[in-house]
């Protein structure tokens, strides 16, 4: 009788368990760019709604900027509506009585990955979404690679996923509205029909205005926290994270009701 070494079985069980969830997320209903708090809020409404849902995360660990706190000091900060929306993740807050709450930073990232994880969004770490797929003037997919692959500049061709909807969440750059402007010169839903910039620092108008910059961009492009702010000129806000957590339950429903059933 042939007995597979343990060796043999465990590296077995880890290729087939994880080509299995790659090739069933080769087309998938939402594409997700960035696993900051906006993205991974986006993908647990969606995933809940019964949509199927991956996110592409470039850094090892998902959360995006929400571990550091303010200034590597691992506290933050949400208003009374917001910290509603991290209650439905199980995470804790404390509240100030004046309107807003602190929590640990660590469990925020925590709570919010397992959160869209437990919801049913599958998350690919160390995964960069190095372009994007456009058929006939709608944005259809996402263009793959290993991080590490892409930061050692190696010449290796990637894989592409297609998608009914992308959202960009990948935070201050807004990097696929970015290609989606300056590589396939598409016009998007903005005062200059392309990347205003985000401003400087103004915590009350920016936590305002990123809710009111996230919006459909162009047929099957959209975006979220930062990168929404990005888009259409908002000021930025710092450790205050009520807007990022808003602004991806606004997003879910857009795309939402913009892709039915
Ligand atoms: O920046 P980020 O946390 O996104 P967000 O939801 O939240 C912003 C806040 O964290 C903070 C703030 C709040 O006051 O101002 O900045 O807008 O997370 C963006 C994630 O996208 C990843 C990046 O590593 C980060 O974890 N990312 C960026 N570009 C790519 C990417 C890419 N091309 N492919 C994959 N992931």
């Amino acid at each position: 009788m042939n007995v597979k070494s343990m060796e043999e079985q465990i590296s077995g069980a880890i290729v087939r368990s994880f080509f299995a969830k790659f090739e069933s997320h080769l087309a998938v209903d939402v594409a997700i760019v960035g696993a900051g708090p906006s993205g991974l809020v986006a993908a647990r409404d969606l995933a809940l709604a019964g949509y199927k849902v991956a996110i592409y995360e470039s850094k090892l660990a998902p959360g995006g900027g929400v571990w550091g706190g303010g200034m590597l000091m691992n506290e933050v900060v949400v208003q009374d509506d917001a910290a509603a929306i991290l209650h439905e993740f199980s995470i804790s807050t404390t509240a100030l009585g004046n309107g807003y709450h602190t929590l640990d930073s660590v469990e925020m990232a925590a709570g919010l990955i397992f959160g869209a994880r437990q919801a049913g969004a599958v998350i690919f770490n160390a995964v960069r979404v190095e372009d994007i797929v456009i058929h006939a003037g709608v944005v259809a997919g996402v263009v793959i690679n290993w991080n590490p692959v892409s930061r050692l500049e190696m010449h290796v061709d990637p894989l592409v996923v297609t998608a009914r909807a992308l959202l960009d969440g990948t935070g201050h750059p807004s990097e696929i509205v970015a290609k989606v402007v300056n590589k396939a010169g598409m016009r998007i839903a903005s005062p200059t029909g392309g990347i205003v910039g985000e401003k400087p620092m103004w915590m009350e108008d920016g936590e305002r205005s990123t809710v009111e910059n996230t919006m459909r961009l162009c047929p099957g492009l959209y975006a979220s926290g930062m990168a929404a702010n990005n888009v259409q000129g908002g000021f930025r806000m710092g450790p205050i994270f009520g807007g990022m957590l808003k602004s991806g339950r606004k997003i879910a429903g857009i795309i939402a009701e913009d892709l039915g059933k």
